[in-house]
């Protein structure tokens, strides 16, 4: 196998993007648990993602939702992110909780409706070249409930129409990046339900348009990791949304549900180029902290995403290959297995101690004090959460 000390540079690439929503209330539609000490707003989720990041060396940027962080001056935003030593990163548009998107938004069968929402995403473009983000993320809860409902092939051509002029307005050195889902919150059919429908679109776009690929938006039992190979070998695999999931889109700790599908999600990222200062695929979390304190789940969620990069960094290349070719197949999975069941934590607590960061980065926050400053601090105002 690999040695550690071979990959410890490579580690030191990982960057992985920490989503504002994460820092705010959140829950299900049964229930929100609202936590003491929660943002109120954008510059204290920034605050809040920083503490991540101090302890790991790990988040070094911070995704926005538009309207949610729509704040009166994004240059004070931004130098308040960079006085916490972070930067603020992909922008998200929004167009799921407007009354007027009912039936739809991008593909909405009105075209006063339809550009409403590419005016929303003119906004966020503006907002990026105010924040410095490269990246837009759309995601789109557009689709019908009911088989006639609507006519699927219209809302498809309405899509591209509605994507093409907001592509036109994205700049040099920025890019659109479209997600997929399944299902949810439309039940019959989702107009970008799958990532071929998203690289059909992001295809006939052009370059600087690509896929984003979050890991709770598939069926159960779905190869994402062959998802993955492949828009890669199609150099359209923009980003990931990285979270876990038991049954549909879970959003819980990345590696919570199944540690092993991450490692070769990730053996497939570095394999197919797409890792660290050989690409350009943004790593990202997406994810809600519904019972358990968020800092800290968020600390827990790049810590699993850094162990199991660490582990499948370990794969023996050159011996897989080899044994791939040869056609041995139990040589083959036994090297990859090798990686997967190597316990990386000793070492990536040394290689956090040589860099000047705590060994244990969950302790270390526990043990600093902020969770009771900000519960002491934040009283008076309304805790962020959803739609707010
Ligand atoms: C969606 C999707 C988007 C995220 C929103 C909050 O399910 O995953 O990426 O912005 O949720
Ligand atoms: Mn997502």
């Amino acid at each position: 196998m690999t040695n550690f000390a071979d990959v410890s540079d490579r580690l030191a690439e990982q960057a992985i993007e920490l989503p504002s929503w994460a820092f705010g209330n959140s829950g299900t539609r049964f229930k929100v648990f609202a936590q003491p000490g929660v943002p109120r707003d954008p510059f204290e989720k920034i605050a809040d993602a920083a503490q991540v990041h101090k302890y790991t060396a790990l988040s070094p940027s911070v995704a926005l939702h538009i309207p949610w962080d729509k704040v009166a001056s994004y240059a004070d935003l931004k130098k308040h992110a960079e006085d916490h030593g972070v930067a603020l990163g992909t922008i998200n548009s929004n167009t799921f909780q407007d009354d007027i998107y009912k039936l739809g938004s991008l593909t909405h069968s009105d075209a006063k409706t339809r550009q409403t929402a590419i005016d929303h995403h003119f906004e966020c473009i503006d907002i990026m070249g105010e924040t410095g983000s490269r990246d837009l993320k759309i995601w789109l809860a557009d689709g019908t409930n009911y088989p006639g409902q609507d006519d699927m092939r219209g809302r498809q051509d309405r899509l591209t129409d509605s994507l093409q002029k907001i592509y036109e307005r994205i700049g040099e050195g920025q890019r659109l990046v479209l997600e997929y889902k399944i299902f949810e919150p439309a039940f019959y059919h989702m107009d970008v339900p799958d990532w071929g429908t998203s690289y059909a679109q992001v295809a006939a776009l052009g370059d600087r348009a690509t896929v984003c690929l979050d890991t709770g938006h598939h069926a159960p039992s779905t190869n994402i990791e062959f998802i993955v190979m492949q828009l890669l070998r199609l150099g359209k695999l923009g980003s990931f949304d990285f979270n876990s999931r038991f049954y549909a889109d879970d959003d819980l700790i990345v590696g919570a549900a199944d540690p092993f599908q991450l490692f070769r999600i990730i053996v497939e990222v570095i394999r197919g180029g797409g890792y660290g200062s050989d690409g350009d695929t943004a790593f990202m979390l997406d994810q809600c902290h519904n019972i358990e304190d968020k800092i800290p789940g968020q600390i827990r969620s790049v810590l699993n995403v850094q162990e199991m990069t660490a582990r499948a960094l370990l794969v023996d290349r050159a011996a897989l290959s080899a044994a791939q070719l040869a056609g041995d197949v139990l040589a083959a999975h036994g090297i990859l297995m090798d990686a997967f069941y190597t316990d990386v934590r000793p070492m990536l607590a040394s290689w956090r101690e040589e860099r000047g960061l705590p060994a244990d980065p969950m302790a270390a926050y526990a043990e600093s004090g902020y969770a009771a400053s900000i519960i002491e601090g934040r009283v008076g105002g309304a805790q962020a959460g959803w739609g707010a």
